[in-house]
């Protein structure tokens, strides 16, 4: 991996402002202060430069950051707002992110007051033959080694009480644009007994009860996606299959204030 590291702090009453480009000598990033909580008013950069041609997958070992007031902005190359790809914040751990290119940045925003643990993660170059880590949701074992490269798969099962939506195996396959990508997404594991949820972040994926097995009967499931003030939500459906006339998904969106 090359980068360089230049850092600049702006001491301004209340507010800091920091721009880091990181000689990749480090394979992890953590934020200021962590595990001490980082400080109000943080306007910090990151910016990992891999090779031409590489891709930059982050992992997450820890993330803590006051849900929706301080924020971890990536963006597909510079941190500029064209290249702007999600905005994490909360207490859970996200999942593995890959970006589309050898330029990844990171931008960590708080405000003016309560701070949290903050973030620690690994990132790691992936050439074109490697699909990265596929991540382990919560709740789920994975198994099948720690190859990610093109042809390998990983199996994934639920702890005791949970049950797995989605494909239990995952093959690391070569896509149209020749670059290795799981063909299909990580499952999730849902406790037993329920079904439905809320979800929210910049993308994710909802399955029936038991997909790709059929759902039982009686389902009555209610899924909630949420965005940022603003912003559309966009449902794509790469299966579906439901009892003609007697099962229905009905789909329908409102203005944020009644959510929000
Ligand atoms: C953070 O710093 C960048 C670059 O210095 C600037 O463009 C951006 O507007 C700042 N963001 C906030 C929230 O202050
Ligand atoms: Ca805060």
């Amino acid at each position: 991996i090359s980068s360089l590291l230049h850092e600049t702090l702006f001491f301004v009453p209340f507010v800091i402002l920091s721009t880091t480009q990181m000689t990749i000598i480090f394979s992890f990033i953590e934020s200021p202060g962590f595990p001490y909580g980082y400080p109000n008013g943080a306007n910090c950069t990151w910016v990992i430069i891999g090779e031409e041609g590489s891709r930059i997958q982050l992992i997450f070992l820890s993330f803590a950051i006051e849900e929706e007031y301080d924020f971890l902005s990536l963006y597909n190359g510079h941190p500029h707002p064209a290249n702007f790809r999600t905005r994490l914040t909360g207490f859970q751990v996200p999942p593995p992110v890959t970006s589309t290119g050898n330029v990844f940045s990171l931008r960590l925003t708080s405000d003016f007051a309560v701070s949290a643990h903050g973030f620690k993660l690994n990132y790691e170059e992936l050439h074109s033959t490697s699909c990265g880590n596929p991540g382990v949701p919560p709740k789920a074992v994975l198994s099948g080694g720690s190859r990610f490269g093109v042809g390998d798969r990983v199996q994934y099962s639920c702890v005791p009480g949970y049950v797995l939506d989605g494909h239990a195996t995952l093959t690391c396959i070569t896509n149209a644009g020749n670059t290795a990508v799981w063909d299909f997404p990580a499952p999730i594991c849902r406790a037993e007994d329920t079904c439905g949820g809320t979800v929210r972040g910049g993308s994710g994926v909802v399955t029936s009860p038991g997909y790709p097995g059929n759902y039982g009967n009686q389902a009555d499931c209610t899924w909630i996606v949420l965005a940022e003030p603003g912003d559309t939500i966009s449902v794509i459906f790469t299966d579906f299959q439901t009892e003609e006339k007697y099962d229905y998904l009905e789909v329908e969106g409102s203005e944020p204030p009644t959510i929000w």
